[in-house]
Formats: C-alpha cells, structure tokens, sequence
C-alpha cells in the first residue's frame, strides 16, 4: 500500500434513531431531513469538505416510539478521500414544520487528529467509549443519535 493510498478513508453512516419527533405529543411521526458536513485541513493549508443531504428528495417519517424510531441499514457514504491527520465529522438534522420554523435536531460535532490508523472504528452510542456513561457518549445525543463506521478506502 502506497502512503496516498493509506491515507484514504470513507466515512459510512450506519444508522440514526430519533429519540424525540419534536412534534406535538398526539403526532406519531416528525418529517425529517438530515445534513453531512465532513471536512479535514491537509498538508499545505487546503481543505477538503463533503457535503451531502439525505433523503435525496422530500423527507422521512420517523416515529421516536422506542420500538420503531430507528432508521436502520443507512449504509451511506458522507465522505470518500485523502486525509493529513485530520477530520471532522458533522451531522445536523432538523424536522419539517409547515406553520413555524423547523425544529433542529442537535448538532453532532467530533474532531479527529493524528495518524489515520488511530481513528478507524465504529463510532456509536457506548460502542468506542465503553467505560463512558452513555449521556457523554457524542454519538447519543439529546433527542437523536447516530452510529458511524471510519474505515479505509
Ligand atoms: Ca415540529
Ligand atoms: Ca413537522
Ligand atoms: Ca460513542
């Protein structure tokens, strides 16, 4: 393997679960639309930023009913490129409201530094941190969370 291509990475979304549909409590399920925003500095200054929007068009229904508010199986890739040491990874959500503004899910921020090899993994609630107390866990927030795997291109 040549140094450029160790450096090569994708960032695959597994999975999202709502944990409050930020709707009125007799509305079963919100209308959500979900934002990527995955970035690094690189050697020389520049930067690279992947963006992408799902769903494609419209948005899905998702119930934050403990039995059914997980959006499974996502297997979508937020970024695919080179990177120097650095990422981070950006998850914002929000759920459509037609006589107000739309609510906003929490911003999901973390920040990766060092060599690549240190940062492949699974990235979910309790699944890198297991000695944490699950509310510290940055992948399980407020009222969503999210699970993510960083592995070589
Ligand atoms: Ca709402
Ligand atoms: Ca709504
Ligand atoms: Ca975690």
């Amino acid at each position: 393997m040549t140094e450029q291509s160790a450096k090569r990475i994708k960032v695959v979304l597994q999975w999202l679960q709502i944990l409050d549909n930020l709707e009125p409590a007799f509305k079963e399920k919100g209308e959500f639309r979900f934002r990527s925003k995955v970035w690094g500095e690189r050697e020389g200054g520049t930067k690279i930023i992947q963006q992408t929007q799902f769903p494609e068009k419209g948005y899905w229904s998702i119930s934050d009913h403990p039995a059914w508010n997980k959006k499974d199986k996502l297997d979508r890739v937020v970024f695919e490129g080179e990177v120097d040491e650095h990422l981070v990874v950006e998850f914002f959500g929000e759920e459509l409201d037609t006589f107000s503004a739309n609510d906003q899910l929490d911003h999901y921020q973390r920040e990766f530094r060092g060599p690549v090899e240190g940062w492949l993994g699974r990235y979910g609630p309790g699944e890198d941190l297991p000695e944490d107390v699950p509310s510290d866990d940055p992948e399980s927030m407020t009222n969503w969370r999210i699970c993510y795997i960083i592995e070589r291109a």
